[in-house]
């Protein structure tokens, strides 16, 4: 009775505030989108669900923790918090819950979206959503995928709730699903290695080459059984197909190039009705994904995270809280999808973006292909280069891609600096001094206060097994997964000596940690008017090949394991 008593009286008090507060413009966009067509009005009764990311107090104060857990000069470097403890900077205030729900109508039904409970999902007609936020919804079509989504130009929040609510997504965002940054180009199918005449490593790389290459060994020698690699996959409807790991392609892949650890598997967690399907009907970044993490972190256990979602935003976070539910949360976990920064609202980008903060605080690596469209993400006649996220977020690891050895940054290595995101302590020497090796070239058409990426490379052609058959392929969605594998095997003599897994990995690698890689200095990237026209790679850090490539043994010797 007492406890009922003391939630009802507040509600009182706050709806009156409420109706007395003013509407406050809270976000608009000032054109539609590329891609995106109004085709007509939702129905009044029609329900749409949306997530409302309450302010977090306490973001600043976890940002600290994240810098004295993740830089080594600091006392309590690697000492990862748990994610209930993470939980506590994130969760919101409790009068924010409570103002929020008062001020929703009945049926709302508010539900915590993420484990700390600093995003609600909760669930409107399109009639109570209108009178909500002042605002009109449309229906818009993607043209890329004909998909249909309810969305607004603007919205707007009594001043009184600005306290407390970041943003509501996806209103104005038409963040189109995660893409795949590699059009994973079969260029051509191959006869099988073995009838090949080329020695192996000479045309298109494979493990044996990429063990050679950067000294990756054949397997680990900790025994844990906690340190294991995450693979995000994204069965997104209609625009690429789903995507799928294949348990018998995985196999003949193993078979053939990997016949040592042979037999190797991975688990899998299916989220939102994800599958897994095992009929040839998927795309091949989920081939990639996962054959080249079971076939090149030895024995390091791999789990497939497979999300089915339209909307990427979601689609990130989805994956978010899933690590952060975790009891036992991967060490490493890589992903080949990105959108272009622009497509995700900055409020909606940060909410993410803070997300990856909370899993470094956790000592989760995070990785991600930088892109696979050069410095302008292949709008030919651009007039500014094109970041990509969350290549962009500080609290990830991006990863271009090379060719070959001695390394060349590839032409369509995504890579520049973000518009959202400044340039965090641990990289502003490499990119100051970047940008002062390129002078006023470009200048205007990139933020050079911006987080560039990437911050690493590896080897960005390989060959896979498709439907049974050896097919190359080429993207930073082949490089992506090949650091992780090589990260997860560094984290595995950390353990074997000892010592804590690397965690958020960016303090180390712009620290000694780049004794552990070899400079890329040549290549250049896909401008705004084709090749040729975008980043050069030098000597240092430079925003198409980052720091460099994997050297396990001179990794091993930077760490001092
Ligand atoms: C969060 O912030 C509040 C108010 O500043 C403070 O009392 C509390 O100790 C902080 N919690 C954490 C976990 O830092
Ligand atoms: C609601 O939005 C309309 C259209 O943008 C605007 O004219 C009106 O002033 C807004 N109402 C309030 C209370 O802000
Ligand atoms: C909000 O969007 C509507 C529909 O596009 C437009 O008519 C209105 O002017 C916008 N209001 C503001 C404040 O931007
Ligand atoms: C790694 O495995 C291959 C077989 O695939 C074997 O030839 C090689 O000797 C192994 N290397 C080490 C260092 O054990
Ligand atoms: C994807 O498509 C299937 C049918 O093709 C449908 O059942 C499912 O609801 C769709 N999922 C999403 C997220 O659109
Ligand atoms: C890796 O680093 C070692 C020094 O630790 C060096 O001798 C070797 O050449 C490097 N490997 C490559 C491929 O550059
Ligand atoms: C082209 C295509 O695959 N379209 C499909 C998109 O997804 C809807 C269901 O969400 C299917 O009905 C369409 O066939």
């Amino acid at each position: 009775m007492n406890m009922a008593l003391l939630r009802v009286l507040p509600l009182v008090l706050l709806s009156t505030s409420v109706l007395s507060s003013t509407l406050v413009l809270h976000e608009s966009i000032s054109h539609v989108p590329s891609g995106f067509e109004v085709i007509g009005s939702p129905s009044p009764n029609q329900e749409i669900e949306l997530l409302v990311a309450l302010v977090q107090p306490n973001i600043t104060a976890l940002a600290k923790v994240v810098d004295a857990v993740s830089f080594p000069s600091s006392p309590s470097y690697g000492k990862y918090l748990t994610a209930a403890e993470v939980a506590g900077y994130v969760k919101p205030a409790p009068d924010s819950v409570s103002a929020v729900t008062a001020w929703l109508p009945n049926g709302a039904s508010p539900k915590p979206f993420s484990p700390a409970g600093d995003i609600l999902k909760v669930s409107l007609t399109v009639e109570q959503a209108e009178g909500l936020f002042n605002t009109s919804f449309k229906i818009f079509t993607y043209s890329a995928s004909g998909q249909q989504m309810i969305r607004a130009m603007n919205y707007s929040l009594p001043s009184i709730m600005q306290q407390h609510i970041l943003h509501v997504h996806p209103i104005v965002s038409f963040a189109p699903p995660p893409q795949r940054p590699a059009q994973n180009t079969a260029y051509n199918r191959r006869a099988t290695p073995k009838s090949r005449q080329l020695a192996p490593c000479e045309d298109i790389v494979q493990p044996v080459c990429l063990q050679e290459f950067y000294g990756i060994p054949n397997t680990t020698i900790s025994g844990s059984k906690t340190n294991y690699i995450g693979v995000a996959g994204y069965n997104v409807n209609n625009t690429s197909g789903g995507e799928y790991a294949n348990n018998a392609d995985l196999a003949n892949f193993l078979n053939e190039f990997r016949p040592d650890i042979a037999g190797n598997t991975f688990s899998l967690a299916l989220l939102n009705g994800a599958e897994n399907l095992q009929d040839n009907s998927g795309g091949l970044e989920g081939q990639i994904d996962i054959q080249y993490t079971v076939g090149v972190a030895g024995n390091v256990p791999v789990t497939y995270i497979l999300d089915l979602n339209d909307d990427s935003v979601t689609s990130y976070l989805d994956i978010i809280n899933w690590i952060l539910a975790q009891e036992n949360p991967p060490t490493v976990f890589t992903t080949s999808y990105a959108n272009e920064e622009a497509d995700l609202t900055l409020s909606a980008a940060t909410s993410v973006c803070n997300g990856y903060m909370q899993l470094a605080a956790i000592g989760v690596s995070m990785l991600f292909g930088s892109g696979d469209g050069g410095a302008s993400d292949l709008h030919i006649g651009c007039t500014e280069f094109v970041p990509m996220f969350p290549s962009t977020c500080p609290y990830v690891t991006s990863v271009g891609g090379t060719f070959f050895q001695p390394p060349t940054a590839f032409g369509s290595s995504g890579g520049g600096f973000s518009n959202y995101f400044p340039v965090p302590s641990w990289q502003a020497a490499d990119t100051s001094a970047y940008l002062e090796s390129i002078g006023d070239q470009y200048s205007g058409m990139y933020n050079p206060s911006g987080r560039g990426f990437p911050d690493v490379t590896s080897e960005w052609e390989v060959y896979i097994v498709n439907e049974g058959g050896v097919t190359s392929v080429g993207g930073t969605s082949c490089a992506s997964p090949i650091f992780a594998s090589f990260i997860a095997l560094v984290n595995d003599r950390l353990i074997a000596a000892g010592k804590p897994v690397l965690g958020f990995l960016n303090p180390v690698l712009y620290g000694t940690g780049r004794n552990g890689l070899d400079d890329v200095t040549t290549g250049q990237s896909y401008g705004c008017s084709g090749s040729a026209s975008g980043w050069n790679a030098g000597t240092g850090w430079d925003p198409i090949s980052g720091l460099g490539t994997p050297n396990f043994s001179a990794m091993i010797e930077a760490l001092g394991i």
